[in-house]
């Protein structure tokens, strides 16, 4: 008998660069406007770092990735493709993606699916879960670049695993909490530690 792992993957700074699409986008919007380097972000809350520049850029910020086409113009975070087609082939191993949408509605979900189906395949989209409340969520493993995730679930199955990203590069981890530092960083061993 074996154990089969599940791993949730998150999607915006795991498998899509939210930030890079981002700060692309909102300096051709705004290009009058200061915006923050990447190298310089912090905290997971674009929108808040924003409007402590300036009140009138958290709205700016927000007006973003609220538009047609933020979502699906994304790019792939590097290593992202090529590491969950390989997962999804090991043996005892289930993958979902696993994302929380943003609550305008229009374009953002079904272009998280788009997305999904552009750079992975539609058979991907059987793998896809959509939610405000990761703790709902039942798995082994979630791999996510926000480092406080809550819910309604104090307990959740998951052990979450921090994906590095620009905004929290200084977070410093409360042990036994461990990072994966990018999609060339160890992750098949990681995933053998959760094995039994
Ligand atoms: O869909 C993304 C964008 C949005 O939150 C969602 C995060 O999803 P997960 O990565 O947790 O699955 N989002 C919203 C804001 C501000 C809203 Br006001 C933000 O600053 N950053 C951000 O990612």
């Amino acid at each position: 008998e074996v154990r089969r792992l599940r791993v949730l993957v998150d999607m915006d700074g795991v498998l899509a660069d939210f930030e890079g699409g981002f700060l692309q986008k909102f300096r051709d919007a705004y290009p009058e406007e200061p915006s923050i380097e990447l190298q310089d972000r912090r905290g997971f809350w674009v929108s808040a770092q924003y409007g402590e520049l300036h009140p009138d850029l958290c709205e700016k910020a927000i007006s973003i990735w609220e538009s047609k086409n933020f979502f699906i113009d994304l790019e792939p975070i590097p290593g992202a493709v090529e590491a969950v087609k390989e997962m999804v082939n090991m043996k005892d191993t289930d993958v979902f993606i696993c994302t929380s949408p943003i609550k305008k509605y229009n374009y953002c979900p079904y272009e998280k699916y788009a997305w999904v189906e552009k750079h992975f395949g539609k058979e991907f989209l059987e793998l896809m879960v959509l939610t405000r409340d990761k703790t709902l969520v039942a798995g082994n493993l979630l791999i996510d670049d926000k480092p406080d995730i809550s819910g309604v679930e104090l307990y959740p199955k998951w052990e979450h695993i921090l994906f590095s990203a620009c905004h929290n590069m200084h977070v410093q981890l409360r042990p036994p909490k461990r990072r994966l530092h990018s999609w060339a960083d160890g992750w098949k061993t990681l995933l053998d530690s959760k094995r039994q």
